[in-house]
Formats: C-alpha cells, sequence, structure tokens
C-alpha cells in the first residue's frame, strides 16, 4: 500500500463563504476529510499536515516555499508521494520553486486545488485530490511513475514549472503551451512517459536558500523612460525578468538600451521571456532583438513567467560567480526550457 502525505496549505478548494464579510475565506482540513469519505476507500495509507492557519494562495510567499521543501525533506523516507493541497492562484509558481529546490526529486510532488470549494455540489475539488493522490502513489515496476513536481487539474497532469494559470473562471484554469501534459486522466490515466523526467541517480539535494531580489520589467508600446528606470533602480537588484515582444524583442530607443546596459554592468542578470503564452525566445533572430543579446541580456528560452522568476530567486540563492549563475539559468535544470538555438 503506497504512503502519501497530503499537505494542505489553504485555496478555494477548503473554503467556506463568510456571511459576514461576503466573501470566501479558507477553513481547516476537516471540511476536505468530511467532504471526501471516498478518500478512505482509495486504499491508499494517507497522513495530513495541515497549515494553521491554511492562506488563500495570493498570500504565498517564498518563506512558505521553504517551509514546503523542508516538510517534505524531512518526512521524505517515510512517504511514496506528496500531494499538495494549494489555492489555483499561484499553484504554478509554488510548483516551479519546489522544481529548483528539490533537486533529483525521485518522488511525486503533486499539486492540486480547485476552482470551487470542496463543499459545493459542483464542486471540481473531489476529482482533482482524488486523481492527484491516485497518480502519487501510481509505482511502475517498483519505480514512482512521476518523479517530478506536477500540478494535476481538470483531468491534466502538468509538468510543475511549464504550467500556468490562464483561466479565472473554467474548471480548467491551467494549460502548459510548451510542453505537452505528463498524464491525461479520463476512464483511465493515461501516462505519457516519454514526456516524464528520468528518475535520478543521485540522492535528494534540498535547497532552502532563495534570493528575492528579483523583478519583472514587461514592456508595452509607450513604456516611459521613467517607469524602466524605476523598475531597474530598485535598490539591491539582482535579477530581472524582462517580458518582451514575439521571439524576444523590444524596443530600440538609446535610453531604453543604456538602461538596460547600465543595470547588467553593475551585475544585474536581465532573463528575456517572451509575452507570447507558446514559443520561444530566440536572441538575435530580429535586429530588435541582437542588441539585447550584445549588452548582455540572457535567454530565457521557452519558460513561463512562473518558472524564469524562480528560477532567478533559486539560481541567485546559490551566491554563484556570475557567469555560472547566467549559464544555469540559460540551461534546463528540471525540464523547465527546451534550447532551439
Ligand atoms: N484565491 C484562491 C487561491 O488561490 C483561488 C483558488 O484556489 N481557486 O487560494
Amino acid at each position: 500500500m503506497s504512503k502519501i502525505l497530503i499537505i494542505y496549505t489553504g485555496g478555494t478548494v477548503g473554503m467556506i463563504y463568510d456571511e459576514k464579510t461576503k466573501a470566501l475565506r479558507p477553513i481547516g482540513f476537516n471540511e476536505i476529510r468530511n467532504n471526501l469519505p471516498e478518500l478512505y476507500r482509495m486504499g491508499i495509507d494517507f497522513y495530513v499536515y495541515a497549515f494553521n492557519p491554511p492562506i488563500d494562495s495570493s498570500d504565498m510567499q517564498p518563506e512558505v516555499w521553504v517551509e514546503l521543501a523542508g516538510i517534505i525533506e524531512d518526512r521524505y523516507e517515510r512517504y511514496d508521494g506528496f500531494v499538495i493541497l494549494h489555492g489555483s492562484d499561484t499553484m504554478s509558481f509554488t510548483a516551479s520553486a519546489l522544481s529548483f529546490m528539490l533537486e533529483n526529486l525521485s518522488k511525486p510532488v503533486i499539486l492540486t486545488g480547485s476552482q470551487l470549494p470542496i463543499g459545493k455540489i459542483r464542486t471540481d475539488a473531489k476529482e482533482n485530490i482524488i486523481t492527484a493522490m491516485e497518480i502519487a502513489a501510481t509505482r511502475l515496476n517498483g519505480h514512482v511513475m512521476i518523479p517530478e513536481v506536477c500540478i494535476y487539474f481538470d483531468f491534466s497532469l502538468f509538468r510543475g514549472n511549464r504550467s500556468k494559470k490562464y483561466n479565472a473562471e473554467k474548471f480548467e484554469a491551467f494549460y502548459s503551451m510548451n510542453y505537452p501534459p505528463l498524464a491525461e486522466a479520463g476512464i483511465d490515466i493515461k501516462y505519457k512517459r516519454q514526456f516524464v523526467l528520468p528518475h535520478p541517480v543521485k540522492p535528494l539535494v534540498v535547497h532552502k536558500h532563495l534570493d528575492d531580489n528579483v523583478t519583472v520589467l514587461k514592456i508595452f508600446p509607450g513604456i516611459t523612460r521613467k517607469a524602466v528606470e524605476a523598475t531597474l533602480n530598485v535598490p539591491g537588484l539582482k535579477g530581472v525578468v524582462l517580458e518582451t515582444f514575439g521571439n524576444g524583442n523590444a524596443n530600440t530607443q538609446p535610453w531604453f538600451i543604456e538602461s538596460l546596459k547600465k543595470a547588467i554592468d553593475q551585475g544585474v542578470i536581465v532573463v528575456d521571456i517572451t509575452q507570447c503564452d507558446g514559443g520561444s525566445v530566440e536572441l538575435g533572430k530580429y535586429e530588435t532583438s541582437q542588441y539585447l543579446k550584445e549588452i548582455g541580456v540572457i535567454s530565457g528560452h521557452d519558460m513561463t513567467f512562473e518558472a524564469a522568476i524562480t528560477k532567478l530567486m533559486f539560481v541567485l540563492g546559490q551566491d554563484l560567480p556570475p557567469e555560472d549563475a547566467k549559464r544555469m539559468i540559460e540551461m534546463p535544470l528540471r525540464g523547465e526550457l527546451t534550447v532551439n538555438d
């Protein structure tokens, strides 16, 4: 019998409507337990670690990611897999961060949640939790099926650091534009093993240093010099995710190039990702990205924003020499990007 640890952090899945405030607020795990007697019929030996108080995932912070990584590290040998119940708003950020923090992961860490609270008749919570549990408990030839941090939501299993919440209304809240789902659940759960990361040979290493001296600069036609400079002059800044157009292109006004160059020369790492949901940065393909390469902007390839910003926090937290840090950002560490060029 597989032994699974459910880590309940909060989110809509365990919320109730507060008559006083007229808003949804998170409550304890008992609400979930009472509404999901099926959990006890699954043939899975499960235990629960519940956050007290549970949080709306919009309140997620890097310190909580460190706490989550520590909970998994401390119990790693005792469980076959981990299911994290989490709000959907920042689930992709948490999944991305954990994927970097948990190096050589050989057990499933499946995040799930729901769009409707578990107490609602039409809730999506039950299917999401039950199938996430089943995936976390599945083994093939003695090995776990999914040695990765993933998100299971609305019948699809996504690599966590490739996922994005794209819809606040549909039950299908997530997609993964640049990487296929690792499994799809219908009558059977169909695993796409060719897309799953290989089992690591080395033991788990848990990284708990994240550097939050990072920010994002999302450009648009008409962005002003003062807005760009204010962003790049944040005290202590070490890393910027530059969200650009198309294949990684940006405006070529001299003041814009100068501002970026100044930040890079001062040691700030600037990583280029595209504002498009699908596709990749190709630095140098157009003249409007060639200069970015020349001044030292590095390519985030086809990373999501969620993966890029958490990877920056993770890499900067390693305190590496700048060239090593840049190399690490440009290469795939946990299947979060594909290098095309
Ligand atoms: N605000 C909620 C959260 O992220 C949304 C949800 O879970 N569907 O915690």
